[in-house]
């Protein structure tokens, strides 16, 4: 079992996809995150354990790397890409169609950002506990935000935020929208953020997880 979380965060820090996938090339010809997410799961890991065991830490390394300018964009962007194959395997342990539908979420990352996994992460989760999610994307204008409340009034609305840069673009979104829907509820997460920030911008809670986003929406 322990193999499996092992390989599949290695695969994840080196930005192996798949079997086909040429990249890295000491790994050509290796499954890659893809199918070594899609065994373990078939021999028995739990999903949970594969995501909090293998992809999130192997992700925090992989950040950390970039960082010290030990990886560079293209990398980071396989680790993304061999993350998000991955997690396509979670998603029907986490989005059971048994639960009775909660109620609407919209969800989208705010305009100028295209980090993804977290959003895509929460959104899962989110689906999982027996909301409707509408996924936005990634680089949503106000507009695009504001649309999709017109059309779905009751919803509730999240915002994901991976940049310091793009935190501006955040709080211009919820103060944009906030002035229109008053009683909306808006919750706002991303690693930059902070309570303080959220509701300094009028958003009603920060989630730093996507545990604490489920937990608000269900309360
Ligand atoms: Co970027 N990047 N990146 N990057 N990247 C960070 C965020 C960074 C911290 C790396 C670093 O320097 N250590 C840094 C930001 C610094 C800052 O501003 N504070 C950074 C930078 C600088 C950049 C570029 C500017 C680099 C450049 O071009 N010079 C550039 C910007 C592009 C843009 O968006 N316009 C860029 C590009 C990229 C890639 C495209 C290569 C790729 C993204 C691919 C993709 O998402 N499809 C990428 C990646 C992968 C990262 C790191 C390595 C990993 C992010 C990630 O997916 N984490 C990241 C470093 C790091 O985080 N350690 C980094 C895993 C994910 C599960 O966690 O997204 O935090 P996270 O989500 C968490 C919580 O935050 C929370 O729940 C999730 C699960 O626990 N959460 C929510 C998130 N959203 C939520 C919403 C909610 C609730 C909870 O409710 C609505």
């Amino acid at each position: 079992m322990d193999n499996y979380i092992e390989k599949i965060s290695i695969c994840i820090q080196k930005g192996k996809i798949n079997m086909d996938s040429p990249y890295p090339p000491d790994m050509k010809g290796l499954p890659g995150a893809d199918e070594l997410t899609g065994e373990a799961l078939k021999n028995g890991v739990k999903a949970n354990e594969i995501l909090t065991g293998a992809m999130i830490p192997a992700m925090g390394i992989v950040g950390e790397l970039f960082k010290d300018k030990k990886l560079f964009v293209p990398q980071v962007l396989m680790s993304a890409k061999a993350m998000n194959s991955a997690l396509v395997h979670l998603k029907p342990y986490f989005t059971s169609g048994e639960i009775k539908r909660r109620g609407t979420f919209i969800i989208g990352t705010v305009a100028g950002d295209l980090h993804d996994i977290g959003k895509n992460l929460v959104s899962m989760m989110i689906e999982g506990s027996g909301w409707d999610v509408i996924d936005l994307g990634v680089d949503v204008k106000s507009e695009q935000f504001l649309e999709a409340v017109k059309s779905n009034p009751n919803a509730v609305l999240g915002m994901s935020a991976l940049l310091t840069t793009t935190m501006e673009s955040m709080e211009k979104s919820v103060r944009h929208i906030r002035d229109l829907y008053p009683n909306l509820r808006i919750l706002v997460g991303g690693a930059p953020l902070n309570s303080e920030f959220a509701s300094r911008i009028g958003a009603n809670l920060y989630a730093p997880n996507p545990q604490v986003a489920v937990e608000y929406l269900n309360s």
